[in-house]
């Protein structure tokens, strides 16, 4: 008999895919834990029936989470990834050649644990020297940090279960108080299309915390409805004012989805996401 494995999304979407293997499944202390193969999309990580990443589609979002920040600042040093514990945006932080240190941050280190055994090509730099880990609450490990990190990355869950924490006011002010002066930020900030309401209230906690706050955009496939978004923060420094163009194109050359032209396109809203994210409208079209 055929196995499927079916998401549903906050009792609204429903996904299915045809699964040749179960690889893992565990309860943690935290939310269950599955590792299956897919015939679509090769392995497959679920944290309580939600998927968090597959082989076949996670560079697009773990790409974009991590170079549209880091190539905003001149020369980013200490990296601080908040949730993340398949590796796949450690693996990104890395290939930039100015850091020194990148902190993953991850409530459930089971999910770290399984990552690393199932899903290597995307958890297989968590061993860097260049990495710590620290297993710990995203937001009580910020509260205890001020003026640290040169970019911090907020690679979490849905706001539901564990990762609910992760979007507040008072952990978006901990964001803000962790970064140096020309820190920047990024967070994951759900599907415009499945949770229009989501994204607004996101935008609006974000727009009260940070100076300056711009949502991008891309189709993650497996993600509900497709169409993702992510939105860019800081205290000033702009995304696309001073890309350092060597590094970008380092980045570009080992990336399966950045290039110089997709950092331009992903800021490029259509209309409807410029209303759910308070983005003005251009006044003339190039
Ligand atoms: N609905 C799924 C949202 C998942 C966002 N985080 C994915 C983690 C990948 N590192």
């Amino acid at each position: 008999m055929d196995l499927w494995v079916r998401e549903r999304f906050l009792d609204r979407f429903e996904q299915g895919y045809k699964v040749s293997e179960t690889l893992h499944f565990s309860q943690s202390e935290f939310q269950e834990i599955s590792i299956v193969t897919t015939e679509a999309l090769g392995r497959m990580l679920l944290l309580d029936g939600m998927i968090m990443t597959t082989e076949r589609d996670e560079f697009i979002y773990h790409e974009l989470i991590t170079h549209i920040p880091l190539l905003a600042h001149p020369a980013p040093k200490k990296v601080l990834v908040i949730g993340g514990g398949d590796g796949g945006t450690i693996r990104e932080v890395l290939k930039h050649p100015s850091v020194e240190k990148a902190v993953l941050c991850e409530i459930d280190g089971d999910v770290i644990d399984v990552c690393k055994k199932y899903l290597p090509t995307i958890a297989g730099k968590l061993d860097d020297p260049r990495v710590e880990i620290v297993v710990r609450d995203g937001a009580a490990y910020i509260a205890e940090h001020k003026n640290e990190f040169d970019a911090i990355l907020i690679d979490s869950t849905d706001p539901i279960g564990p990762g609910e924490k992760l979007f507040t006011k008072e952990f978006y002010e901990g964001v803000k108080a962790a970064l140096t002066e020309n820190g920047v930020m990024a967070c994951q900030s759900e599907s415009p299309v499945a949770v229009p309401d989501e994204c607004r209230r996101i935008n609006s906690l974000l727009r009260s915390v940070f100076p300056y706050v711009q949502t991008y955009a891309a189709c993650v496939p497996t993600y509900p409805s497709g169409q993702w978004s992510w939105t860019f923060c800081s205290k000033g420094i702009r995304p696309l004012d001073s890309i350092n163009d060597d590094v970008a194109m380092t980045i570009a050359a080992q990336a399966r989805y950045y290039n110089r032209e997709v950092h331009q396109a992903v800021f490029a809203l259509p209309n409807y996401m410029r209303e759910i994210f308070n983005v003005e409208s251009s006044k003339t079209l190039a």
